[in-house]
């Protein structure tokens, strides 16, 4: 309703207008035709809106528009008459002061605004300027890159963000004495001579070199950089040492040496002295050198073997300083060498270890630098692998021990260092040598002492630390000139030992053969006495034949063991019948009757007594019938006690029944009708028997230590009692027995005056002979 009302109010306006022709317009209108029609303010002849501004032309009206970047200062684009505003330049730069990124500048234009980039940096699109809405960043020229040579010659570039920095080069100086500059400062970089600064010192012995841009160090002729370097520089802490090939003169050496060797110094010094020559080379040489001169033919003389250890000990240390590498090893037939080299700034310390095959050393850098380090130390193991030594004389503990004695067990070394001073050393070395046969016992550790008549092994500061069957650990106390070290061990069939026992054997032999023979023949003494010494002789006969031919027999074993076995069974019947004749003395003075035994019965105790130990000691351990080193009981285990214990309780028995039998004799010489003749004849058997069981029983005490400790001294006691126990026998009961004598004298007259006579007429004589004295001695023994 309301709609309709306005639109019927228009219409009337309308109607009113065209009828009425004399109109008046509103402001903003004009009359045309007698209508108001827009008038267009902006189309007026100054510009209504001023300067950068745009005029809009509405119905009955106008408004100002700014052009891009222009605003009125009410910071707004449109205005209007009424505003009477004005269009003022927009800075962008202060309204956004990052508006044109980072290293950039921003310069306000007229209605706009610039970027450019800052100096020493660049416009991603490369152009000079630009605007935020291109997205353009300023990135940083790199003029190192650009231009390379912008420093100049000697000197570093160095890019920073926006420019760049120039450094003169190590050895180089800037002219303006600064250390940065740029091309635009005209700054040249010159060389420094080194040489000439305090601070840079080559040492004595060295000459300094300034080159371009840096200096060296070079050592005097006739000196050796310790790096082994040709030129070094001053912060290495290298030290020129002279290489002493002096050292190699044959006049240099203690001793007079062969032809062949001075040829080999010859050779070795003047390698020594040419420029440029390795360690490796030298060594080669040496090697090669001795290779010769100890293939040839054996040492014979204890001073070339000295020469021959000085020649190698002068040399190692040459070689360790020529040498390149840090270690070197090399094997020849007769020789091999390892040596180890280090070459620090400042002195190496800890242990270290040489080893080959058959001996390790273990020592300390500190012992091969000694109390000066001349920049570099070695150490070096040098092996004879088949030294042919003549037999020397050894120094044991300071005492002489002849050569034939001990044995070289293993293989010789000489152990040389840098450190020149080697007579005491702070730490030991220790040398762990390889057996070149099994040995435990008597090992001692040696050194060649060239101070001992021209040269023999002696143990002064060096001692034995571990022995096993196969290994000798050995700790000396210095290098000396020759630290050469050996093992050795005590010869187990010395000449002197073999000689005596089988002159003494082969005298017992006689004697007792004799024995048995004069036992068993001579009737005159037949009793059971006489019955108890001739199988006591025969058991001895055979125990001693055996011993001579078998004892060490060892190659065979079960030929050994039954060697072994009959010496046990023989020995121990030695001392059954030893026995026996104790028991029969005893008989002979307590029991007054019936003295004599059955013949039955002394068998029994005089060979079945030890025919049932031995049997049961086979039947325990048969094994402990003959050793590695005798056909004798072994000793292990105790087994050899299967012989001992029966010998010590015959020896016990044996004593009680002497003690008594001297006792009972006692009384009788003081009872009161002493029968003096047959008292005083068994006093003698008693003696006798008394000294029999001595000289028995003391043998076997050292037989005990021979077998057992194997001492020199022992040995002999025991070789010595051994051999002439049959002699003993002899002398006690042949000899020292009027009867046997008279006998002999009888039986030699018999030879030299009736060698006509046949044995027969002899022997029947003979036999009626001692029918009589057997009779006298029968009723004597019988009266007792
Ligand atoms: C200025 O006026 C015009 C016309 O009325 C309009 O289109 C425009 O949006 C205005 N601008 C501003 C910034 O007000
Ligand atoms: C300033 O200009 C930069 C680049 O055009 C734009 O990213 C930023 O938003 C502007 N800052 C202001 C406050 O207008
Ligand atoms: C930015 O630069 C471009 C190219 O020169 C131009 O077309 C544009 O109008 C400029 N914009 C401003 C806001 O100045
Ligand atoms: C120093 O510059 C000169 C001239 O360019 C050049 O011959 C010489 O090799 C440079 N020295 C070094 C150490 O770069
Ligand atoms: C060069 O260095 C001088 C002094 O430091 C400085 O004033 C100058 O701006 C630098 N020139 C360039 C290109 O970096
Ligand atoms: C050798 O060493 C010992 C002990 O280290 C020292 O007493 C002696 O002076 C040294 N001799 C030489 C010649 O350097
Ligand atoms: C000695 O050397 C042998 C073999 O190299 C080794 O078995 C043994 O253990 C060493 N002995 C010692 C005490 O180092
Ligand atoms: C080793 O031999 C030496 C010299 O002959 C001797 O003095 C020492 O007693 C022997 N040692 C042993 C355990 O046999
Ligand atoms: C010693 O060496 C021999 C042969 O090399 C070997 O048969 C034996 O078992 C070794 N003995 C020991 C105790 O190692
Ligand atoms: C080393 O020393 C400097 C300063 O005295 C000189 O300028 C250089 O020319 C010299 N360099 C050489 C290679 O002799
Ligand atoms: C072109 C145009 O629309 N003109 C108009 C302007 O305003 C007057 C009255 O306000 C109108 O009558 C015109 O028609």
């Amino acid at each position: 309703m309301r709609c309709l009302y306005l639109l019927f109010l228009g219409l009337l306006l309308a109607v009113q207008n065209n009828a009425n022709p004399a109109v008046t317009c509103g402001k903003g209108y004009g009359v045309l035709q007698g209508k108001c029609v827009d008038e267009n303010e902006c189309d007026g002849e100054n510009p209504i809106c001023g300067e950068n501004a745009v005029c809009y032309n509405t119905n009955g009206s106008y408004y100002c528009q700014c052009v891009t970047g222009y605003q009125t200062n009410s910071k707004t684009v449109n205005f209007t008459l009424d505003e009477s505003g004005e269009c003022e330049d927009i800075n962008e730069c202060l309204d956004n002061n990052t508006i044109c990124g980072p290293n950039a500048n921003c310069k306000n234009t007229p209605g706009s605004y610039d970027c450019t980039c800052n100096l020493g940096f660049v416009a991603s699109n490369r152009e000079k300027k630009f605007n935020a809405s291109q997205k353009v960043t300023c990135n940083d020229i790199n003029e190192c890159l650009e231009n390379n040579i912008i420093c100049g010659p000697n000197a570093t570039c160095e890019n920073t963000p926006g420019s760049y920095d120039c450094t003169c080069n190590l050895g180089f100086v800037a002219s303006n004495r600064e250390k940065k500059f740029n091309a635009s400062q005209k700054v040249t970089c010159n060389d420094i001579n080194e040489c000439l600064d305090n601070s840079i010192t080559c040492g004595p012995n060295a000459y300094c070199y300034n080159t371009s841009g840096s200096y060296f160090c070079m050592c005097q002729s006739g000196f050796v950089a310790s790096n082994r370097e040709e030129k070094f520089q001053a912060n290495q802490k290298v030290k020129c040492n002279a290489l002493e090939c002096n050292r190699l003169d044959s006049g240099s050496l203690s001793e007079q040496i062969p032809v062949a060797l001075k040829q080999i110094l010859i050779e070795l010094k003047s390698t020594c002295m040419q420029k440029g020559v390795t360690g490796g080379e030298m060594l080669q040489i040496l090697l090669e050198a001795l290779e010769g001169f100890l293939s040839k033919k054996p040492l014979t003389d204890t001073k070339i073997v000295t020469a021959l250890f000085e020649v190698v000990e002068k040399t190692l240390p040459l070689v360790g300083q020529l040498l390149d590498q840090s270690s070197i090893s090399k094997s020849f037939p007769s020789t091999r060498v390892e040596m180890l080299v280090q070459r620090r700034p400042t002195a190496p310390h800890g242990p270290f270890s040489l080893s080959s095959n058959d001996v390790q050393v273990n020592s300390h850098w500190e012992t091969a630098v000694g109390n000066s380090y001349k920049g570099f130390a070695s150490a070096s193991l040098f092996q004879y692998e088949s030294l042919e030594i003549p037999h020397v004389n050894s120094y044991i503990s300071s005492t002489k021990i002849s050569a034939d004695q001990f044995k070289l067990n293993s293989k010789v070394v000489t152990i040389a260092v840098t450190n020149p001073n080697t007579t005491r050393l702070e730490k030991p070395i220790t040398l762990n040598f390889s057996h070149l046969q099994e040995a435990e016992r008597n090992i001692t550790c040696v050194f060649w002492d060239s101070a001992l008549e021209g040269g023999a092994w002696s143990t002064r500061g060096c001692s034995v630390v571990q022995s096993s069957t196969n290994h000798t650990v050995c700790s000396c106390s210095h290098l000396s000139s020759f630290a050469v070290l050996m093992a050795l061990y005590e010869l187990e069939n010395v000449f002197e030992l073999q000689l005596i026992t089988w002159i003494g054997l082969s005298l017992s032999l006689i004697c007792l053969l004799i024995c048995i023979l004069t036992f068993w023949l001579v009737r005159s003494i037949q009793s059971t006495r006489t019955t108890i010494h001739l199988h006591l002789c025969i058991s001895l006969f055979i125990a001693d034949l055996i011993f001579l031919i078998g004892i060490s027999q060892t190659e065979n074993k079960v030929g050994c063991a039954v060697v072994a076995g009959l010496l046990h069974f023989f020995f121990l019947a030695v001392f059954c019948w030893m026995c026996l004749e104790g028991v029969q003395l005893f008989r002979m003075v307590v029991l007054v009757f019936n003295t004599t035994l059955s013949r039955g019965y002394l068998m029994a105790a005089g060979y079945g007594v030890p025919a049932l130990i031995v049997i049961i000691s086979a039947s325990v351990n048969y094994r402990g019938y003959g050793t590695s080193r005798y056909c004798w009981l072994n000793l292990e285990n105790g087994f050899v006690w299967s012989f001992f214990g029966p010998v010590c309780v015959i020896i016990v028995v044996n004593a009680v029944f002497f003690l008594i039998t001297v006792s009972k004799l006692a009384q009788k010489f003081n009872s009161l009708n002493p029968d003096l003749s047959s008292l005083r004849k068994i006093k003698t058997f008693t003696i006798t028997a008394i000294a029999q069981l001595c000289v028995l029983g003391t043998m076997w005490i050292f037989g005990c230590f021979q077998f057992d400790e194997g001492t020199l001294v022992m040995s002999y006691l025991f070789t010595i009692f051994n051999s002439l126990q049959g002699v003993l026998v002899f002398i006690m009961h042949c000899l020292l027995s009027k009867q046997v004598r008279d006998e002999y004298v009888r039986f030699l007259t018999c030879v030299t005056t009736r060698q006509k006579r046949s044995y027969s007429e002899f022997s029947t004589n003979q036999s009626s002979k001692s029918q009589v004295s057997k009779s006298i001695q029968s009723t004597g023994e019988s009266r007792i």
